[in-house]
């Protein structure tokens, strides 16, 4: 979608259809998140309203996207009543995963435009898709992507995150690594364009944030180009930074320090007892090894370290007023953090949580739904109790 600079035609589809929409990891920003039609990311870490849009409805336009697992979690029970229009520019990723029903090779740009073309002489209209819209958009409202802060100052992964995405703006770029801070990004901050996400997706690639931020602000130097690390990603090619200091690439860098592999962490929190094998990477709990404003001031960078909530948005000004030298600023946050919602791998999607053993509590929906007289059909979907845990609950 975005390499076929397709943005305006799905725009121009959507509003004439009314079909909701759900941008995959890799396609943040190829529709705006501000748009009431959004329902969000789907997938693992998706948000409840854009994983059970996919799993309930009874057909899919897939564009450029690939039904990757971590889209689709377990795939036989994956969406099991829709039909499958997939349209892709590679033949080899029709019918890769999921079958299509209705197959088409082709550039995203030109496929939308003949798609809408089809869907306007079928008379196809917005009301067909009303109740349908009440029910996904009544999810949306009701399971918002959020996060409990615990009792206490804890500097929270997601506040830092939210407030670098209000601050520097939609006109901005920002470049995750992988891991938690990976997803806190593509859910936490409001993307409003194409090409303003740039991500490694599918190949996982710890190290790819600083490289990539330096391309992008060569590519586009007149805009702010965020690099989102994690203190593990970041220590695999910090040395590019003296790339940037040499060649004159004014990037800036945000750390979110949890001191550990927290994507690995989180699984082991889960899913492994707690038994917290090699992710501890003493970067900030205990001691700063190594200490990133030091290591930033060694390649010449500006570097800044944050470690209460009073103090980002403070810092973060003070990181886009300098605009010479890269800034690189050690966010220190809360470790125990972890990304919510989450589907398990392999488990179907049916079974979201939006927090530690914590399903989506369908039924105040439900009753939502039935006032208004609509039939969610939830069959299937148990639902669960609040969490106990203050650091991981996934709701405001
Ligand atoms: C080169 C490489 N090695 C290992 C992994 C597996 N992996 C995925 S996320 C992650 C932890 C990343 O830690 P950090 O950069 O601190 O991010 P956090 O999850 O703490 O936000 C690891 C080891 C990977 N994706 N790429
Ligand atoms: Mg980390």
């Amino acid at each position: 979608m975005i390499r076929a600079r397709a943005h305006e035609e799905l725009l121009a589809f959507v509003e004439a259809t009314g079909i909701p929409v759900v941008t995959t990891l890799m396609a943040r920003g190829a529709f705006p998140d501000s748009h009431d039609l959004h329902l969000g990311m789907p997938g693992m870490h998706g948000s409840v309203a854009a994983v059970t849009a996919l799993q309930k409805s009874d057909l899919i336009v897939a564009l450029g996207a690939r039904f990757d697992d971590r889209v689709t979690g377990d795939l036989k029970s994956f969406a099991p009543e829709a039909k499958i229009v997939h349209a892709d520019i590679d033949p080899a990723e029709i019918s890769k995963n999921r079958t299509a029903d209705v197959p088409i090779v082709g550039d995203c740009k030109a496929t939308i435009a003949d798609l809408l073309e089809a869907v306007t002489s079928a008379g196809v209209q917005r009301a067909a898709y009303q109740a349908w819209r009440e029910t996904t958009l009544g999810w949306k409202a009701t399971f918002p992507v959020g996060y409990t802060a615990p009792e206490g100052d804890a500097l929270m992964p997601q506040y830092v995150i939210e407030r670098l995405g209000a601050i520097a703006g939609p006109e901005a770029v920002y470049v995750p690594g992988v891991g938690q801070h990976q997803m806190w990004t593509a859910q936490f901050i409001q993307y409003e364009r194409p090409m303003s996400f740039a991500n490694s997706g599918g190949l996982g690639t710890m190290g790819y944030a600083v490289p990539a931020a330096m391309g992008a602000k060569v590519a586009d130097p007149d805009r702010v180009v965020w690099a989102i690390d994690g203190d593990g990603c970041f220590q695999m090619t910090n040395q590019e930074l003296a790339t940037c200091v040499i060649n004159n690439i004014p990037i800036k860098v945000a750390i979110i320090n949890n001191s550990s592999l927290g994507m690995v962490r989180q699984w082991q929190t889960l899913f492994y007892n707690e038994r917290y094998s090699n992710t501890d990477l003493h970067t900030s709990v205990g001691s700063r090894v190594p200490d990133f404003v030091k290591l930033a001031d060694a390649y010449g960078c500006v570097g800044l370290r944050c470690e209460r909530p009073e103090d980002v948005d403070a810092t973060i000004r003070k990181a886009m007023e300098i605009n010479d030298v890269p800034v690189v600023i050690d966010f220190v946050v809360e470790r125990d953090a972890m990304v919510w919602p989450m589907v398990a791998a392999g488990v179907s999607n049916d079974l979201i949580q939006i927090a530690k053993d914590t399903a989506p509590q369908w039924d105040r929906e439900e009753d939502d739904a039935s006032e208004q007289g609509l039939d969610p059909d939830h069959d299937g979907i148990p639902s669960g109790q609040h969490s106990s845990d203050p650091h991981s609950s996934g709701q405001h």
